[in-house]
């Protein structure tokens, strides 16, 4: 079942939004344009308590950008984003939600981050993703979104290691770039790991 795979298109993380990323909202025409030409649309949404622990507001005398170990992980903080019921965290306005099957949430467990829309960062819980795409007899996976450096890439090294064939729709994903050359490191880890990176106009 052609299956395509939304990752954290959200307020937050959109021009305007508290971990903005640049041209995040150039995405949702794109992803409006794909839906169609799949069987299944899935997508993320993180989705995090206000207590979470990254955020960098949640520790006293911290900035985001800085790392800090969470629970025997290391963490690097950030703005307040994607708390749940907030307008951040809800899908952008003109994404076609109506499109969409089923939506994984992540981020829930303020003690831990999730990066990944299969597993949090320390691999200890699932989301029901995976799970999920093996009940509906899925082998392979488009995936677009937010942000190439984070959730996208978490997630497609989690879909390899799970055994779907990947597709990474390079120019329906954008990063965060923290550090310059970010976003260029993770897809060539994405792709060292086997996944094909393609074009949104290479869908058919
Ligand atoms: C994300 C940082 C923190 C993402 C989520 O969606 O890539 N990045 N939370
Ligand atoms: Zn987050």
């Amino acid at each position: 079942m052609k299956t395509l795979l939304l990752i954290d298109l959200q307020n937050d993380f959109c021009p305007g939004g508290a971990l903005a990323v640049d041209e995040g909202n150039l995405l949702i025409p794109i992803a409006n344009e794909l839906m169609p030409k799949f069987e299944l649309v899935l997508a993320t949404q993180d989705w995090h308590p206000a207590t979470h622990g990254s955020f960098a507001a949640n520790h006293p005398w911290r900035r985001p950008g800085q790392m800090i170990d969470l629970n025997g992980l290391s963490q690097v903080l950030w703005p307040i984003h994607c708390v749940q019921e907030s307008f951040g965290a809800e899908f952008v306005k003109d994404l076609n939600t109506a499109g969409i099957h089923k939506v994984f949430v992540k981020g829930t467990d303020p003690e831990i981050d999730s990066y990944s829309g299969f597993f949090d960062n320390g691999h200890r819980k699932a989301t029901g993703l995976g799970d999920y795409l093996k009940a509906q007899g899925v082998t392979e996976l488009w995936v677009m979104g937010i942000a190439t450096d984070y959730c996208v890439k978490f997630t497609v090294l989690d879909a390899l290691e799970l055994g779907f064939t990947v597709n990474l729709i390079e120019d329906a994903c954008r990063g965060v770039n923290l550090q310059a050359g970010d976003v260029a490191q993770a897809l060539s880890d994405m792709q060292s790991k086997g996944a094909n990176l393609i074009q949104s106009s290479e869908t058919s």
